[in-house]
């Protein structure tokens, strides 16, 4: 029996949730701060420094740190209002229970959490262990990541826990380890400065990376040349070398198009090939067919600019490619990584100063929080749950039976599939929207309601906490304590700067308590995260990500610590790969054939539209936590559909104009923003807003086969303009009967 979502006026309102404004004459009210502390921002991967101000235990402004060396005091403008969460109206201060019919009432802990280990036992009893899930996030700390997977795999002994980071990291992670064998990025941010040649691809840097702009700037102050490719001309793009406005799904062509120009030119780093590679017969081979010509079809640029960004990248002395969700976000997204890797290593430009390769992680624990074991097929330490060795390992440290761990469970789609057709009928969620950040949306918010007991843990009601039965008040990033792993590999300290609010709890206090009423409280007898870290680095010790030499003490004297770092007198490891040493156990880098696919759904006469999807400059993720910061807000108040003048003359639509994005499955309203930086063919929309305004009604429910990642970067849609909303229309969506 379906259970619709409970109605909660403050999302359902005019403009969505309250808006938290900085006071007339600031928060600072009279004198001082009673302290200044030295933490990290809540949000991006860049994890910049900043420095917290706090009185009467609330946070009230912030200022810049400028001795951390990654951003040197600089921040974006989600940074520095980033301060406004921890007082906000909608901050959640106490359990809640639903009753149906009447919304949520205030519950105590002990019924909330009590109700909470009664129905994980009652489900499992009733359906078998998996039938209760785990969803969890990769903006929490390491030590909660750890925690998550250690409490799924202990305490629920489910084998169906997976993350947020499944939309997110999954196909850049699985790239780097079939080619490098380590999952993180070869290098310190600092080698950008030194590289003659910068190839950015699907990385809207300006807006999601801010502070890798200062790098890009610098670098090419020294002279660097820059190379973009988006299907949009996003503001780095403005200035750059060479521009190439691919058509979404193209990037393979373009990148074994340029290794084909390498190869014929004598660009490629043959000493270095021998010496320190596998596989790149069957790559030369790939590519043959690669002309410009051939390749120019797939990408949608024209040949002459495959030819000139290898004559750019080609005969460099130093490089550095960078890449972001733009390539990842397919279901090809693995296959387009490793075709951008194969540029890198058949130059022979890594593991050196100035020469390397990133990923640019996206969430603010997003490298850290994908190793500790919170994956579906992951142990601590980056381990593989299916290798023997790997459980042995982890159930010495866990003091449990090596069978008593689960084997590996379903990923984050599959997972939410399950739950449609009723295999799963149980969730704990924590640091995770699915109804706002899932493909198919109408489709994921069906699957929600048909649960039979979900909880979740947050700090503010989410758009998928309307779904649950149960809702524990955590903690924000500033309310607890612990570490998280930079895009640049960086382990870092996140302080403990305030108290969580009212009844409102630390999450990982949260966790061990549930833990204890599942009967396995003596796993889980932590008294701090400084205790769960001491248990991560043991665990973690002999794994790909080996954590085991690196100390808060440590993290904190020396302004962070790379891993891997396994013992105490290690110094850690800003650049991976010195010596042409790669991380599989043969020591080489293993190169990867792949041929350019078509997307999971690709345009037609009724659907002639690409929409791809991304984000802005002062939204985050499914905006639980922007959304409700004033400045923000009124920088970008509600999504736009971002189109070319041609197609939009063709539509009949002019500049703030309402249209109609519809996909197959679903369609949003929202007002057109005509500008001639995105290609005819394309349109943008950002993904930040729930319900009748929410890019994923539209985005189709296609995953990579090897990554999982769903296919956000492409559905093919059609666009009429449309009269405007009305209010209930905008905010309800397709579950109200608004637009489906
Ligand atoms: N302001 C802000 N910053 C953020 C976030 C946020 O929500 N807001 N989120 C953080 C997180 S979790 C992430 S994952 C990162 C994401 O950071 P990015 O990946 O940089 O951001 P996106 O907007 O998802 O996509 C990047 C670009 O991909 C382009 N693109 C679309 N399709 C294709 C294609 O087929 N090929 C190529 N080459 N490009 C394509 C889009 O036009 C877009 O400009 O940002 C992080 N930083
Ligand atoms: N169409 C489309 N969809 C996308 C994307 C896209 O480009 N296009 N991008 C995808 C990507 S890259 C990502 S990363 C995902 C993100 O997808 P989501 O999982 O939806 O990300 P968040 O918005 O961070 O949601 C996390 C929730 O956790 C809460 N939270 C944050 N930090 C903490 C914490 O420390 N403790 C607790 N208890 N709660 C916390 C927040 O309030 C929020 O409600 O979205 C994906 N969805
Ligand atoms: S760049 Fe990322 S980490 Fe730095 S201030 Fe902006 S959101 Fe925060
Ligand atoms: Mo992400």
């Amino acid at each position: 029996m379906a259970r619709p979502p409970v109605d909660i006026p403050s999302l359902v309102a005019a403009w969505g949730p309250h808006v938290n404004r900085v006071p007339a004459g600031g928060w600072t009210t009279e004198g001082e701060p009673d302290r200044v502390v030295q933490t990290h921002c809540c949000f991006c991967g860049q994890q910049c420094g900043i420095q917290l101000k706090v009185k009467h235990n609330q946070v009230v402004g912030f200022e810049p740190w400028e001795d951390f060396p990654f951003n040197r005091g600089k921040l974006c403008p989600k940074g520095v209002r980033r301060y406004l969460q921890n007082g906000h109206p909608d901050r959640l201060l106490e359990p809640l229970e639903r009753v149906d019919g009447r919304g949520f009432q205030p519950v105590t802990w002990e019924a909330a959490l009590g109700r909470t280990a009664a129905e994980i036992r009652r489900i499992q009893a009733q359906y078998g262990p998996d039938a209760f899930a785990v969803l969890t996030g990769a903006s929490l700390t390491n030590e909660k990541a750890y925690l998550m997977g250690k409490f799924a795999r202990v305490a629920v002994r489910t084998a169906n826990i997976d993350y947020n980071g499944r939309l997110c990291m999954v196909s850049a992670a699985a790239a780097s380890k079939k080619i490098f064998g380590i999952d993180r990025a070869a290098n310190p941010w600092s080698d950008l400065l030194s590289a003659e040649v910068i190839l950015v691809a699907g990385a809207n840097v300006a807006e999601c990376a801010p502070i890798t702009t200062d790098y890009l700037w610098e670098a090419r102050e020294r002279g660097a040349r820059i190379i973009v490719i988006d299907p949009r001309m996003t503001p780095i793009a403005r200035t750059v070398d060479l521009f190439m406005p691919v058509r979404p799904g193209g990037d393979i062509g373009i990148f074994n198009g340029m290794l084909h120009v390498m190869i014929e030119r004598g660009w490629i780093d043959r000493a270095f090939i021998d010496a320190h590679t596998t596989g790149w017969p069957a790559v030369a081979e790939t590519v043959a067919k690669y002309t410009p010509e051939y390749a120019s079809r797939i990408a949608g640029v024209p040949a002459s600019l495959i030819v000139k960004a290898a004559e750019l990248w080609g005969p460099a002395r130093t490089s550095f490619l960078l890449h972001a969700r733009g390539i990842e976000h397919h279901s090809k997204g693995v296959d387009n990584c490793l075709a951008a890797i194969n540029l890198v290593v058949a130059s022979g430009r890594i593991g050196r100063e100035g020469c390397g390769y990133a990923m640019i992680t996206g969430q603010g624990n997003g490298q850290g929080a994908r190793e500790q074991g919170q994956k579906c097929d992951q142990l601590p330490g980056a381990r593989d749950v299916e290798n023997p060795e790997h459980r042995h390992y982890i159930a010495g440290v866990w003091g449990v039976p090596e069978s008593s761990i689960p084997h590996k469970g379903l990923s984050a789609v599959p997972l939410l599939e399950a739950i449609h057709d009723g295999r799963i009928k149980g969730l704990l969620s924590i640091c995770f929207n699915p109804a706002v950040s899932l493909p198919d949306g109408h489709f994921i918010r069906e699957a929600l309601g048909r649960l039979e007991f979900y909880a979740g843990i947050d700090f503010f009601l989410s758009e998928t906490m309307r779904y649950a039965d149960v809702v524990l008040p955590g903690s924000l990033m500033e309310e607890d304590e612990g570490t998280t792993t930079s895009a640049e590999g960086r382990v870092i300290h996140h302080k403990k700067v305030v108290d969580p609010p009212g009844a409102a709890r630390e999450d990982w206090r949260i966790i061990c308590d549930l833990a204890a009423r599942l009967g396995a409280g003596d796993k889980f007898a932590f008294r701090s995260p400084r205790e769960i870290f001491e248990e991560l680095r043991v665990a973690s010790h002999g794994g790909v990500a080996d954590y085991h030499g690196i100390t808060w003490d440590r993290i904190d004297r020396e302004h962070g610590v790379f891993w891997p770092c396994p013992e105490p007198d290690h110094p850690g490891t800003p650049r991976l790969y010195e010596g042409g040493r790669f991380g599989h156990p043969d020591g080489r880098a293993h190169f990867q054939a792949v041929e350019w696919r078509p997307a999971a759904e690709e345009t037609d006469d009724a659907y002639p539209i690409v929409l791809t999807t991304g984000r802005v400059v002062s939204q985050y993720l499914s905006g639980t936590q922007t959304r409700r910061i004033g400045a923000l807000v009124d920088q970008y108040p509600e999504p736009r559909c971002e189109m070319h003048p041609r197609l939009a003359a063709s539509l009949g639509v002019a500049d703030g104009d309402f249209v109609r994005v519809e996909s197959r499955r679903g369609a949003l309203v929202v007002r057109a923003l005509v500008v001639k930086t995105i290609r005819p063919d394309t349109v943008f929309v950002p993904y930040h807003w729930p319900l009748g305004r929410s890019a994923n009604n539209c985005t189709v429910r296609a995953i990579d086969p090897v990554s999982h990642i769903p296919e956000f970067k492409i559905c093919a849609v059609r666009v009429t303009k449309a009269p405007p909303p009305d209010d209930a229309e905008a905010h309800l969506g397709p579950e109200a009967g608004g637009l489906a």
